[in-house]
């Protein structure tokens, strides 16, 4: 065991080395060409499309940016189904775009939204589908996508956890209208902040691309309220660096996750969520559940862990519909959202990133099973 107790956080950034980065600041400083979509940010979209395997990309400030244009872009208002098992962000854009949230129940494998719950939860004003790829994990998109069109739905996708997420051989991002990733610095792949919109068509794109700049379409003419949501050209520089190792950072996470795998699988009252055959995943988290036959709580682990200076971290705990701004609409009684809730109660997410040495990683492992 490694005998540095220094800590350890739950996520920790990737970054290129600073020489790499020296070329790309210098022609900035020489261009002048600070932000307004310049040509690192052109560059960047076009990588990320074939990267990903997508049609169409918009880059923005950061995901939370990305949910409000999303929501904006679509033209929508009325309820909109979503998750309560996700980060704040997701519901915040919904209440931020005049939307009403209506939460309904997880399921218990994924922790993503339950189609079942959709259906039901469907009412005259229903105007749109919120789902989230919690952890990076595919949501049912299939039948996610046929609940939408027997209803004349709109469906997001927040991926703000799915960078890279393949699903049946092509890019999880293709499902939806719209996708919406983060490039936060805790992120799989990261800009310092960023984030992107996944398009289906160059209509669609053309629409984000004027939103996120203030609704601009030429000198004379702004016919809709936008928005400030682009992404600098620093920070796109910095994206297209990023891009390159972005492989190679996957790759660690997938050994980081099958070694907590192996240790973990067998263990009484842990139930790990990754699986050690998905070859499609981007291991942007490892959550587990702390069962009620582990023998101490999450909170207790979580402490223990704590003291040990292993920052493990309950996301999602609070539960969002659990939140002040939330607690009061009807589909946020717990009873409404029963495994969400006992999931925000168990969950805890241990340190999962590239550079994570194996001596850290025992120590993970220590301070997660030995009292
Ligand atoms: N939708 C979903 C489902 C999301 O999870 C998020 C964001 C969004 C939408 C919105 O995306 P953005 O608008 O951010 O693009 C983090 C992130 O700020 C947030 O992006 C993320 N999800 C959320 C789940 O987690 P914190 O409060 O946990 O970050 P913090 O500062 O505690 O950092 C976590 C760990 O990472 C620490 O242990 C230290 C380490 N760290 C962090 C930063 C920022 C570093 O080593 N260096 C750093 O610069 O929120």
């Amino acid at each position: 065991m490694s005998r540095d107790d220094s800590p350890i956080y739950v996520t920790r950034p990737d970054l290129p080395a600073l020489e790499e980065l020296l070329p790309s600041l210098a022609t900035i400083w020489q261009t002048r060409n600070l932000t307004n979509c310049g040509p690192f940010h052109e560059q960047l979209e076009k990588a990320l499309c074939d990267y990903l395997g997508v049609g169409h990309v918009s880059l923005v400030t950061n995901a939370t940016i990305g949910l409000l244009l999303a929501l904006r872009a679509v033209q929508v208002c009325g309820e909109v189904i979503t998750t309560p098992f996700t980060f704040a962000a997701t519901s915040h854009g919904l209440v931020w775009s005049g939307l009403t949230p209506v939460f309904v129940d997880v399921e218990p494998g994924s922790l993503n939204i339950d189609p079942d719950r959709i259906e039901a939860a469907i009412t005259p004003q229903t105007c749109a589908i919120l789902a989230v790829h919690c952890y990076g994990y595919p949501c049912k998109v299939e039948a996610i996508d046929a609940i939408a069109q027997r209803h004349g739905l709109k469906v997001i996708y927040d991926a703000a956890h799915a960078f890279a997420v393949r699903h049946k051989s092509q890019s999880l991002l293709v499902h939806g209208d719209l996708s919406v990733l983060s490039f936060h610095a805790t992120k799989v792949f990261n800009t310092f902040e960023g984030g992107a919109i996944v398009a289906r068509d160059a209509g669609m794109k053309a629409r984000l691309d004027r939103l996120k700049n203030f609704g601009i379409t030429d000198e004379v003419t702004i016919d809709e309220t936008g928005i400030n949501g682009k992404m600098s050209e620093f920070n796109a520089a910095l994206g297209l660096l990023q891009l390159k190792r972005v492989d190679e950072a996957i790759k660690e996470r997938r050994s980081i996750a099958h070694n907590y795998l192996m240790a973990l699988s067998n263990v009484q009252g842990i139930r790990c969520l990754a699986r050690a055959d998905d070859a499609g995943a981007n291991h942007a988290y490892f959550p587990i559940l702390i069962e009620d036959d582990f023998g101490l709580t999450r909170d207790a682990v979580h402490s223990r862990m704590r003291a040990r200076n292993v920052n493990a971290r309950r996301y999602f705990f609070p539960l969002v519909s659990s939140l002040p701004p939330f607690r009061g609409l009807a589909s946020s009684a717990p009873g409404n959202l029963p495994v969400a809730t006992q999931a925000a109660d168990r969950v805890l997410c241990l340190p999962i990133y590239p550079g994570l040495s194996p001596a850290d990683q025992e120590r993970i492992i220590e301070a997660l099973l030995r009292p």
